[in-house]
């Protein structure tokens, strides 16, 4: 049995549902709205309208209330929508509830950016990562998920959802996480058996909000070829390279981005391949500057970071993507942005002694940077490999 959770073709077309309330005030919930369009597109679907209600929690049965429930139903039926997508979680009775009204596939977020990992997993390590995590989302959410996903082509089965059915797929699903996991733990053995086998070398981790430069700098600063792309995600596997500064060598990773609201399961499934970013000396956590809410993707990042018990390793702020501030046309459009020697003063005044400002695409600042890491790097190098400092090699 393969479970296909329900997934976005690029001929789709999709509506999306967000609420807002005094936790998010309507420009933050159009942002996360228009996030979760990046997603959809991300998946190759086309948003054909955005819907957002004013509500303090959401609706406990169909997320929404039942006017604006209305409303959706009315643009779902004339439009000929494939797909509503919720930018928060839906409980399975919620699913159903939606489902029995607007007669089309349901969508959450998690489903959205689970569906998005698993079109970019590459390595058996991360497709086995993603399809455990997919089995866990749907484990507690099989009771209803059954109806839900059975009528859709790519559901995991076709017959009717009687108890006895219910019992035995979940018996299936539990029964196909416990191989994946077996499967993982080999995977990871071998996994680290080969980091093992590496040279003992300082290691240093690319960490960022997805789409802000990563990888662009991992080519930049390795001159190799990580995938880039202006899509959620491009990187689902972490690459890890080696590049030498100034005689100085150490091991760079490129990983997978993070989201807000990233779905729990993915970050438990991904376990071993953030343990690139555990096992690093180094943080090198990448800021896009040039978008309007960088600040509130810093303190997602930070706390993705604590989730996955990294406190106190040594970071580099790289405030990345300075030629769009710079651009005056954007200047213009956001008059809000932003004077870099302020905001490098602010942030020292904090106690992150380390910024730097950098664009990756027309390289400025890039000398900078490399002076930066270095002055981090080469300490560490040097309690790995004292005889060289002792005779003088450098
Ligand atoms: N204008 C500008 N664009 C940049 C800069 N650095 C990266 N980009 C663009 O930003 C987009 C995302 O870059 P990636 O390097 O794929 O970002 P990432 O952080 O690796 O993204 P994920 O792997 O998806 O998490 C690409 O279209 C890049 O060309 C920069 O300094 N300036
Ligand atoms: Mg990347």
């Amino acid at each position: 049995m393969k479970v296909n959770i329900i997934t976005v073709p690029s001929t789709e077309k999709v509506v999306l549902v967000g609420l807002t309330n005094h936790h998010y005030p309507i420009e933050i919930a159009k942002e996360h709205l228009d996030e979760l369009e990046f997603l959809a597109k991300t998946s190759g679907a086309r948003t054909s309208k955005t819907f957002l209600q004013k509500l303090d929690r959401p609706d406990r049965r169909t997320f929404v209330g039942k006017g604006k429930l209305a409303e959706i139903q009315v643009y779902v039926q004339e439009e000929g929508i494939d797909a509503v997508i919720f930018d928060d979680d839906l409980s399975s009775s919620q699913v159903r509830n939606l489902e029995k009204v607007l007669e089309c596939k349901i969508l959450d977020r998690s489903l959205l950016i689970l569906n998005i990992f698993s079109l970019r997993a590459k390595t058996a390590q991360s497709q086995t990562q993603v399809e455990l995590a997919q089995y866990e989302y749907l484990l507690p959410r099989l009771t209803n998920m059954w109806t839900h996903l059975s009528k859709q082509k790519g559901g995991i089965g076709m017959r009717g959802p009687g108890e006895k059915e219910l019992e035995t797929d979940r018996r299936i699903v539990r029964d196909k996480i416990s191989l994946l996991k077996k499967k993982l733990v080999k995977i990871d053995h071998q996994s680290l058996t080969r980091r093992k086998a590496r040279e003992r070398m300082v290691r240093v981790a690319l960490v960022g909000y997805t789409n802000v430069g990563k990888s662009t700098l991992m080519n930049l600063l390795s001159k190799t070829e990580a995938f880039a792309e202006n899509k959620l995600f491009a990187t689902v596997d972490s690459l890890v390279r080696k590049v030498v500064i100034n005689q100085i060598p150490f091991l760079l990773t490129d990983t997978v981005g993070f989201i807000r609201k990233l779905p729990h399961t993915l970050i438990e499934s991904f376990k071993s391949t953030l343990d690139e970013i555990r096992e690093a000396d180094l943080i090198l956590h990448v800021v896009d500057i040039s978008h309007p809410y960088f600040e509130e993707q810093m303190e997602i990042v930070q706390t993705t970071l604590r989730e996955i018990g990294i406190q106190n390793t040594p970071q580099i702020l790289i405030f990345n993507k300075i030629d769009r501030i710079n651009a005056k046309d954007t200047k213009e459009h956001d008059p809000h942005l932003l004077d870099l020697d302020q905001l490098e003063k602010s942030y020292r005044k904090n106690g992150q002694q380390d910024c730097v400002f950098v664009s990756a695409t027309d390289k400025s600042n890039i000398k900078e940077l490399k002076q930066s890491i270095l002055d981090k790097v080469k300490p560490k190098h040097f309690a790995i490999y004292p005889n060289y400092l002792k005779y003088g090699i450098y």
